[in-house]
């Protein structure tokens, strides 16, 4: 069965972010079903899925309120616009929900099917806020080297993936980045505060660049995820603050990842205290369940789209998608009731935090970060103390030998992260650091003849 499955992928499935003919190669591992925070694949072994998915199933697998939220709206009305005067229950009651979990000034929100038709929406918002203000010039947006907003062509534009500007540019126009706060990969050789404030003057030095009369608005995630789990120092964010203050440019923080509870609050704009004028997000607001993002929109920007606006030329087929809306506005629910982002934030964050960092003693980890129910390991060369060889490729080693052990852990480049459901417990804490550390001894045990050349045979889990 799986073999036949493996086959027909091979013959017609092209994957997302897949080198097509490797993977063909070597055949795909098909996962057939899942509970709680447990995955299982076609040969019925059971993976720890330390991603929660892609980073979005904040509430686990096998929730059957999701599933009864879905068929009831389903029969009820399957599908509805939200076009042409016309909404639906769903829509407006997510709308509610999602704005009175919001930070104060965060009254409004326009749905997409994904996190990155959410950033689409912010860059036409955001170019069309200022076009109504008079502004017409103020068009530039500063993201992020390493950001990353999506995959669409704003997605990646705004994004800072140079693979993927290299594929897919042209890229939209009026779009620029600085650099990233990643003190372990960029400024390990300073003061990390220092290296937070050095980070968000690049911001302001760019804006004199472009012209402040220039520089519509700044995008970045509260914590990058997909560049690698990438916490900021403590003085980066009120730097750059008080630097998008200083030439009134907007702020638009992407919670597509750090939104609903990841970071131990709803949003991670809260942790860091951002206030932001607009809001991508997606994944976890549904726990992945079915597909549907948005973005909050500040009373600034939305006051101003409402009073003075007119028609605004953009939406989509499923913006508010009747089934998605029941489903994620089922999912806040449970979320609220079952307290579990103040669990994150009480409990589980600190707790994965202390075990997290048992794992920097490993020969291999250069460092072990965390915050709420994310972290990462940067891998060393123990005999240097510096990265690996790059040709070694030892993040993706680690990555396959952890998932072959039991356990989901991404990594990028030599980062390795975990970002598990919110809904693990603390037991299951300790299996996944446990995992993660057989991963890495396995991984140093692979690595270590290398001089050698000569392949190790793959060692099975006991
Ligand atoms: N913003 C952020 C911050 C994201 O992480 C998107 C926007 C785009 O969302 P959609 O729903 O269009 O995919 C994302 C998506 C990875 C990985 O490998 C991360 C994402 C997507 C795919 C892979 O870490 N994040």
């Amino acid at each position: 069965m799986s073999h036949s499955l493996q086959a027909l992928d091979r013959a017609h499935h092209l994957h997302p972010f897949t080198d097509f003919k490797a993977l063909g190669e070597e055949g795909s591992r098909i996962i057939e079903r899942a509970e709680g925070v447990y995955i299982f694949d076609a040969e019925g072994n059971r993976i720890l899925d330390g991603m929660a998915g892609l980073w979005c199933v904040n509430l686990g697998y096998g929730r059957e309120e999701l599933v009864t939220a879905a068929a009831e709206q389903m029969r009820q009305l399957p599908y509805y616009n939200n076009f042409f005067k016309t909404t639906h229950p769903p829509a407006v009651k997510l709308a509610e929900k999602l704005c009175a979990l919001a930070p104060a000034h965060l009254n409004h929100v326009f749905f997409t099917g994904s996190g990155s038709e959410a950033n689409d929406t912010v860059l036409r918002m955001v170019r069309r806020y200022w076009a109504l203000k008079g502004r017409p010039e103020k068009q530039w947006v500063i993201g992020r080297e390493n950001g990353y907003h999506g995959s669409t062509v704003a997605g990646m534009s705004l994004g800072g993936m140079a693979p993927m500007h290299d594929q897919g540019g042209p890229c939209v126009p009026g779009i620029t980045h600085v650099r990233q706060p990643w003190w372990f990969g960029e400024g390990r050789d300073q003061d990390p505060e220092a290296f937070g404030r050095k980070c968000a003057t690049a911001i302001e030095e760019r804006i004199l660049e472009l012209g402040e009369e220039k520089v519509a608005a700044f995008i970045a995630e509260p914590v990058q995820g997909a560049g690698g789990a990438i916490m900021p120092p403590e003085s980066y964010w009120p730097a750059v603050k008080a630097v998008l203050a200083k030439y009134d440019i907007l702020l638009v923080v992407d919670e597509v990842i750090c939104g609903f509870g990841r970071l131990g609050e709803w949003f991670g704009s809260v942790h860091y205290d951002l206030a932001p004028d607009l809001v991508p997000i997606a994944k976890g607001l549904s726990s992945g369940y079915l597909p549907i993002g948005g973005v909050l929109v500040g009373d600034r920007v939305a006051d101003t789209l409402v009073e003075e606006g007119g028609e605004f030329f953009h939406g989509f087929t499923y913006s508010g998608h009747p089934v998605c809306a029941a489903v994620a506005l089922k999912n806040l629910e449970l979320m609220e009731a079952e307290g579990v982002v103040e669990r994150v934030r009480d409990e589980l964050g600190p707790y994965l935090a202390r075990r997290w960092a048992t794992l920097s003693d490993h020969p291999l980890v250069g460092e072990a970060r965390s915050l709420g129910l994310m972290g990462a390991l940067e891998l060393i060369d123990p005999a240097s103390g510096e990265r690996f060889d790059k040709a070694l490729a030892a993040g993706n080693l680690c990555r396959d030998i952890s998932f072959r052990r039991g356990l989901v852990m991404r990594s990028v480049g030599d980062t390795m992260i975990i970002a598990p459901p919110l809904v693990i417990t603390r037991e299951q804490i300790d299996e996944l650091v446990t995992l993660a550390r057989e991963a890495l001894d396995e991984t140093a045990r692979r690595l270590a003849p290398r001089v050698a050349d000569e392949p190790q045979p793959e060692e099975r889990p006991e």
